[in-house]
């Protein structure tokens, strides 16, 4: 399939109309923040440096479990995820590399996969295992993981779901990626059903026996998740889990924060700033949720709250650093949406998140909070949260030969109708908790 938008002659065609009013307001806003104090080169500048990884498998039509409503020319295999994200990533000029799950993507050769995607422009970012399913057509996983996978009572499934997340390494390696991405379906459904303590020791047991293999420059990040699919206890509900496990397993294991793997109404943000505080921020797996782990678009539900997120890490930024960049990617499930616009449109809010969060005052701030004038804090927040960055984002895409307008540029250039023509049907089907 020809990947209209990947060239840059299509993308410069779709802009031409739109420069002019770009630039008139790029420059009305450059002179209503430089009476603020802000030089909106600086944050152009940072904004374009910004990079969000995307899901191999946020490019095909996601499920509930429920059913599975498939769209039109999804992908058929790991390729053609490659060639989607190509496509959010000429278009958006923010998602240079993809995270990939195995066995989902898995190839015979990824020294291949790994030519393909930079051919395409594409880097890989962390790799992440999967003993949340059994995989009966897969001969390394005899074995079921009903009743758990690293923490399960049998030593022999505890020893397979091991050895799976080593090869994830293995295959990292050729790949060239730097970390490691484990979340486990384990848990309960019935009270009494397992034990809390012994469970978890299992737990970090085997993620030392997985951290032993990891090359000296990489890292293991342990996403945690309330519930879902055990809906009584979970292994690693929360961050406090997650941490005390990664300071069990040592300097190289971190806290993966998946936005919509919390109760209702948890304050993110705090705990963003917690993992900061311990030194085991991991990164994040980006999406929205209005009540559980919904994996709707970043930022369609509560941009505010995905702003209060950039606003600690811009804060880290902005004064001391960080040790090691947190991980930026996306986690979502597209079920009514085409998986590339949702996915266009996430990179481009989680890009909007860091802009807004660059426009706080930091100092003002402090000396709102020092002097305890909540109101005034409150409004800093508010006016970096309500001040329009769009055109910022815009000009950052347009210097990088990027769409100005990125969804409209990719229903223009037609690529999912090439890919209807071309790719295969895939069935509707059950669903399942992905
Ligand atoms: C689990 O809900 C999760 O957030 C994990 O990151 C998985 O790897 C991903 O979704 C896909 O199932
Ligand atoms: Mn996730
Ligand atoms: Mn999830």
């Amino acid at each position: 399939i020809k990947i209209r938008p990947a060239d840059p002659d299509f993308r410069a065609e779709q802009n031409a109309a739109l420069n002019a009013a770009l630039q008139e307001d790029y420059e009305i806003l450059g002179r209503r923040m430089a009476r603020r104090g802000i030089d909106i080169e600086t944050v152009t500048e940072l904004v374009s440096r910004f990079g969000v990884a995307v899901p191999s498998w946020g490019t095909g039509t996601g499920g509930t479990r429920f059913a599975r409503f498939p769209g039109g020319g999804e992908p058929a295999n790991v390729f053609d995820k490659i060639a989607d994200c190509a496509v959010i990533n000429s278009l958006t000029g923010a998602t240079p590399a993809i995270s990939p799950h195995f066995p989902w993507d898995e190839v015979a050769d990824f020294a291949e996969l790994r030519q393909y995607a930079a051919t395409l422009g594409l880097g890989f970012d962390a790799v992440n295992s999967n003993t949340f399913q059994d995989h009966p057509s897969h001969g390394d996983h005899p074995l079921s993981y009903k009743f758990g996978s690293l923490s399960h009572t049998d030593p022999a499934v505890r020893a397979q779901a091991i050895r799976h997340n080593i090869r994830c390494i293995e295959a990292g390696e050729q790949l060239g990626s730097k970390a490691l991405t484990i979340w486990i379906g384990d848990g309960s459904n019935f009270p009494g059903q397992s034990h809390f303590g012994r469970s978890f020791d299992r737990y970090i047991d085997s993620v030392k026996q997985i951290a032993t293999a990891l090359p000296p420059d990489w890292s293991v990040f342990l996403e945690h998740k309330i519930y879902e699919p055990a809906f009584y206890s979970t292994v690693i509900q929360d961050w406090g889990s997650s941490l005390l496990a990664a300071q069990e397993v040592g300097p190289q294991a971190s806290c993966l924060v998946d936005l919509g793997h919390h109760a209702p109404n948890v304050n993110i943000e705090m705990i963003v700033s917690r993992l900061i505080h311990a030194g085991k921020l991991a990164g994040f797996h980006f999406n929205d949720s209005k009540y559980g782990d919904d994996d709707l678009d970043a930022g369609a539900i509560d941009p505010f709250r995905l702003f209060l997120v950039f606003n600690e890490l811009v804060d880290v930024e902005a004064g001391s650093g960080f040790a090691k960049a947190p991980a930026y990617m996306i986690d979502q499930s597209h079920n009514v949406t085409d998986p590339i616009e949702s996915l266009i449109s996430s990179a481009i809010e989680i890009q909007r998140a860091y802009a807004q969060a660059l426009l706080v005052d930091r100092a003002a701030l402090v000396g709102f909070q020092d002097t305890n004038d909540p109101m005034m804090a409150n409004q800093e927040l508010k006016r970096a949260f309500t001040t329009d960055v769009a055109p910022i984002l815009a000009m950052a895409r347009a210097r990088e030969g990027a769409a100005i307008e990125p969804l409209a540029a990719y229903r223009a250039s037609g690529y999912r109708q090439a890919c209807i023509a071309r790719r295969p049907v895939r069935t509707a089907g059950g669903g399942g908790i992905v």
